[in-house]
């Protein structure tokens, strides 16, 4: 569905209890109830990135007091992909603080064979790395990777306030390479870094224009950090979270909305109304990539309260036949 923004407007700016009410109808007409996609974040290389985006506490542009580290081996993260397999996460996503990568650069080779050995082990595997041309797409597809995150952050008219070293039109560029090469999109964008509610639905605008649409979309609240510009953003009020949410649930019925960073400083009651009005994945464990996550105890309990389920593992593919 390819909404315009009034419509989005329209629809966002209804009462909150008829605007969730028709997101839960949606929610309910597409995906399986009270479950919950858990999803495990690694950072495979942390800090020291080139890019300026004024939230981000990997940008080599502020001192954010953030410990660098080099590239994970496989054998390095396979412990850790197979710790999240076995604490219920379905999806592991690596994420590197790279501009991008290019074919035939040591560390991408490295990548793709830790994105074929994740794969073995049953999970949804995706990886952010920065931008992206077709032939790095393409690998990534044939390392079986399931989808790869590149969000749009914002609308396009506030990103240049936000980041100044690559453009929007940049990530829609990498973002089309991604579909090109068959793999599935991931994206999203960050609610509280001084945009008003237009410009958050000119982000959802852009996101229901994707084509095809996208498989997940994480609505992530800045998480400020010590050192950015955005270090001293007020938080989000959450009921223009939960619209977000609902909206976007409504004009992305099959997307996984996956309620990301920030949740750390939201109330149960706050995240079980984002869960209700149409969230249907969460990041889960003590860290998300620097920042903190609430912790895996804490979350536990949360779901068992609400009396939801992790999403279960899928049924092994079973492996292709031997060519004869
Ligand atoms: N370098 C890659 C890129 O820019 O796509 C991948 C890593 S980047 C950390 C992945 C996403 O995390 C960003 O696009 C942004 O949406 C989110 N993110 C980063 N820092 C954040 C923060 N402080 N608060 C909320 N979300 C954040
Ligand atoms: C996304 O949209 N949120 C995740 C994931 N994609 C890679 C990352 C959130 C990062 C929060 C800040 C940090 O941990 O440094
Ligand atoms: Fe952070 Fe990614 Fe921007 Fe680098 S490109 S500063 S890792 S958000």
């Amino acid at each position: 569905m390819k909404p315009t923004l009034e419509k989005l407007e329209q629809t966002y700016r209804r009462p909150l209890f008829d605007l969730i009410q028709e997101s839960r109808r949606v929610f309910l007409e597409f995906w399986p109830k009270n479950e919950v996609q858990l999803c495990t974040l690694l950072s495979v290389k942390t800090g020291g990135c080139s890019e300026d985006c004024g939230y981000c506490a990997q940008s080599a542009h502020y001192d954010t007091g953030l410990k660098k580290q080099s590239l994970m081996t496989v054998d390095e993260v396979m412990p850790v992909a197979l710790r999240a397999k076995e604490n219920g996460s379905t999806r592991f996503c690596m994420g590197a603080a790279w501009k991008g990568v290019r074919e035939g650069d040591g560390k991408f080779e490295t990548m793709l064979e830790t994105v074929r050995e994740v794969g073995k082990l049953g999970m949804e595997v995706c990886v952010t790395l920065g931008q992206l041309g077709d032939n790095e797409a393409r690998k990534l597809k044939e390392a079986g990777l399931t989808a790869y995150n590149h969000n749009i952050d914002t609308s396009p008219g506030h990103y240049a306030k936000i980041v100044s070293t690559h453009s929007f039109q940049d990530r829609l560029n990498t973002i089309a390479s991604v579909q090109r090469a068959g793999i599935s999109v991931c994206c999203g964008g960050i609610i509280g870094m001084g945009e008003n509610e237009t410009d958050r639905l000119r982000m959802l605008e852009v996101l229901c224009s994707l084509d095809p649409e996208p498989e997940s979309v994480p609505i992530n609240c800045l998480t400020p950090i010590a050192g950015t510009p955005l270090e001293n953003t007020p938080p989000v009020d959450v009921f223009e979270l939960v619209r977000l949410i609902a909206t976007s649930r409504i004009f992305l019925p099959r997307a996984k909305i996956r309620l990301s960073a920030g949740r750390d400083r939201l109330s149960r009651e706050a995240q079980a109304l984002c869960l209700f009005a149409g969230a249907n994945s969460i990041f889960y464990g003590d860290k998300l990539l620097t920042a903190a996550n609430p912790g895996v105890d804490e979350d536990r309990s949360l779901l068992e309260s609400l009396g939801l389920a992790p999403q279960p593992p899928q049924p092994a593919q079973p492996e292709p036949a031997a060519a004869a």
